[in-house]
């Protein structure tokens, strides 16, 4: 791990004593229970502290951190700087405090890493990691990463198209569906020792969705490996998605004719949909999509239709409602 690495300061208001933030966090959880509403976005309204890009980008390269070959994405906007990027992190197996997950996911082990491809294909395969880069060759892919909780960063994938995996193992004219599964592994993953939720981690996409070319497996970022917290061994980008369907840490990609169900879908489908593409005219049912922050800026932008990817993906969607289907 890079130890110049700095994780922002909170102002001491803020520091709320341990035990009082875990009661606080158990009577939310309880509370949110009760009112049958659910909060991946528990932080919502709590502003991420501002981080310091270029000073972190200096103190980065002095530290021998990896190296982008880009420093910004095709819209002209920088790239989140290493140390946003690995110490901001949405990653429930760890922990719930996305300040918290690079330091519990510095435990995890990555190697060896495998990846099943099974269920309607002619070709069912386990692949090493190593023989999934061998084979597809990982690129850089510069994209911005919208989650469903309205901030975003732009950040620098080393990956190859899922679709190109999928033809090699040739889904059957049945298969529908691509459902994705993350490790389940309570010793190394704390989060998952909490009964609360539907574990293992799952997510799906629809055949054409993931047969996108802009869909791809992550194998790597900034220029060098996947960091743990960040879904190392290997893990799913759709960049016209909330984040969450990117699901980190995959060990099962089937193909199936039937709609995967979701973790976040199981746990509030009236929040969560299937489809969760980055729609600024369909609001959250408790917060605006319309606008969101940018980690490392102070100012909220405009939430792009698709995330800046409409050109690319909006005729997957020509004939459906995305209002029913969010
Ligand atoms: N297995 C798993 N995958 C996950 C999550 C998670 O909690 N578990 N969080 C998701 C969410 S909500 C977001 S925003 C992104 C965050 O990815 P990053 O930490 O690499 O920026 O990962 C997604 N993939
Ligand atoms: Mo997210």
């Amino acid at each position: 791990m890079a130890n110049s690495v700095q994780i922002p300061k909170i102002p001491s208001s803020e520091i709320t004593p341990k035990n009082v933030y875990l009661n606080r966090r158990e009577f939310l959880r309880t509370a949110g229970l009760a009112l049958g509403t659910f909060t991946l976005a528990a932080c919502v309204s709590r502003t991420p502290a501002p981080l310091k890009s270029e000073e972190n980008k200096t103190q980065e390269a002095k530290a021998g951190n990896p190296q982008a070959k880009s420093n910004k994405d095709e819209l002209g906007d920088p790239i989140n700087s290493y140390s946003d990027i690995t110490h901001f992190n949405n990653y429930y197996e760890f922990s719930t405090d996305k300040q918290q997950v690079a330091e519990l996911a510095a435990y995890f082990t990555t190697k060896p890493w495998d990846v099943e491809v099974y269920g309607m294909v002619a070709k069912p395969k386990k692949y090493a990691l190593g023989d999934l880069i061998s084979a597809y060759k990982p690129e850089e892919r510069v994209y911005r990463l919208r989650c469903v909780e309205a901030w975003s960063m732009v950040i620098p994938w080393v990956g190859f198209s899922l679709s190109k995996l999928l033809k090699d193992a040739e889904p059957t004219s049945s298969a529908k569906y691509v459902r994705f599964e993350t490790l389940n592994r309570p010793d190394e993953m704390p989060g998952q020792k909490d009964p609360w939720y539907p574990w293992p981690y799952q997510e799906g996409l629809r055949m054409d969705e993931a047969m996108h070319d802009l869909t791809i497996l992550a194998t790597g970022m900034y220029g060098g490996e996947l960091p743990a917290q960040n879904g190392g061994g290997i893990r799913l980008v759709v960049p016209w998605k909330y984040g969450f369907k990117s699901i980190k840490a995959i060990i099962k990609i089937e193909l199936t004719d039937q709609q995967p169900s979701t973790m976040w879908s199981t746990i509030a489908p009236n929040e969560y949909g299937f489809y969760a593409n980055v729609n600024p005219q369909v609001d959250h049912p408790r917060w605006s999509q319309a606008s969101e922050r940018r980690i490392g800026e102070f100012a909220r932008r405009d939430t792009l239709m698709f995330n800046g990817y409409a050109d690319q993906v909006a005729s997957l969607y020509s004939n459906m409602d995305l209002r029913k289907n969010y």
